[in-house]
């Protein structure tokens, strides 16, 4: 008996030296975490997740404090901070990282994706990864892809069915030459714009309209401001998280772990958070009086066939490799 509680005790001791030393690891750290949607969104609820996530793993050594509502500043704002160490994590679209590196347009190429599986096997798979290596060089970590989703477009003018009803129709477009080359193709009159300025500018109708996933457009309440919804799911739009590369280069090995796997955690329940919440967001924009459109696959079609000058002009200035790479991933993934 007497043994046994020795051994016992011997046992507990060593259990907990081995705790002792792994969390040593850690340290106290306040992490700043800005993104661009209000909480009560599907990118506010995944970086609750990971905030969450990242305290559990460190023992509440880390503390992730989130900044929802752009209040740290736009995407290219906080790519910006990431890159100078002025903030450490931030989620935006992957569209605003071309002023970083232009490639990352790829992913703007229209209709390029026919559904999210497909969307998922290019980013988290060797292409997704190899072109978020490329930030290292221009100061950003990519962590992981997130799902933003399928764009729709909507407007406070008139009904979309066709391109021909897009003349003329003023449209906040994310600040990347593909989105403004293309919607110029389909007549429309693009205008960039910061998506933080967005609502503001549609109430004041200094915009006509703009395109986003549905449960953007759920969740920032752009029905208050916004008619008609024509569902034309022209690009397949990624959110990215990234950490300052100046940051991430000062933390422990373990550290490092523990962010990894909290962000592959946080990227599983954010797509699966967002799939649930975009079956959901037609119902509640009908139910909020947005009157909403099909488009014909024909139609959607004439419009693909439109973006042909758009995506020839990316190819041609320095990206034929990244397209032509992107394409034969995904023939891969469809055979
Ligand atoms: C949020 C943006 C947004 C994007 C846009 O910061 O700008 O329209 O779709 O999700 O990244």
């Amino acid at each position: 008996m007497k043994r046994t509680i020795k051994t016992l005790v011997a046992v507990m001791a060593l259990a907990s030296l081995a705790t002792v030393s792994h969390a040593a690891d850690y340290k106290s750290r306040i992490v700043r975490f800005g993104y661009g949607l209000n909480e009560d969104s599907n990118q506010g609820r995944a970086v609750k997740f990971f905030a969450d996530s990242v305290a559990k793993a460190t023992g509440n050594k880390w503390k992730i404090k989130a900044f929802g509502s752009a209040s740290l500043g736009s995407d290219p704002q906080m790519q910006n901070a990431l890159i100078g160490g002025a903030q450490e994590i931030m989620v935006g679209s992957t569209a605003t990282l071309v002023g970083i590196v232009s490639d990352f347009g790829v992913y703007d190429l229209p209709f390029i994706f026919a559904n999210e599986k497909e969307a998922d096997a290019v980013l988290d798979g060797p292409f997704g990864q190899k072109l978020m290596a490329k930030l290292q060089e221009n100061g950003l970590v990519g962590l992981v892809y997130w799902e933003n989703g399928f764009r729709n477009l909507t407007n406070s003018k008139h009904p979309i069915t066709k391109m021909e009803d897009m003349q003329g129709v003023k449209l906040r477009v994310m600040q990347n030459p593909i989105y403004i080359d293309m919607f110029k193709g389909f007549g429309a009159n693009p205008v960039p714009l910061a998506f933080s300025e967005l609502f503001a500018a549609m109430e004041a109708k200094a915009v006509d309209g703009q395109e986003n996933p549905i449960t953007t457009i759920e969740s920032s309440k752009f029905y208050e401001v916004q008619k008609y919804l024509s569902l034309t799911k022209h690009v397949y739009s990624p959110w990215i998280v990234l950490a300052s590369k100046k940051w991430w280069d000062g933390l422990s090995a373990d550290e490092k772990s523990a962010v990894m796997k909290a962000a592959v955690a946080s990227r599983d329940f954010e797509r699966k958070d967002s799939r649930e919440a975009s079956a959901k967001a037609l119902g509640i924009l009908k139910a909020k009086g947005m009157q909403i459109t099909e488009v014909s696959d024909k139609e959607l079609e004439r419009m693909r066939a439109t973006t042909t000058p758009a995506v020839t002009k990316f190819a041609n200035d320095g990206h034929q490799q990244v397209v032509k790479d992107l394409q034969a991933e995904i023939a891969k993934i469809r055979k």
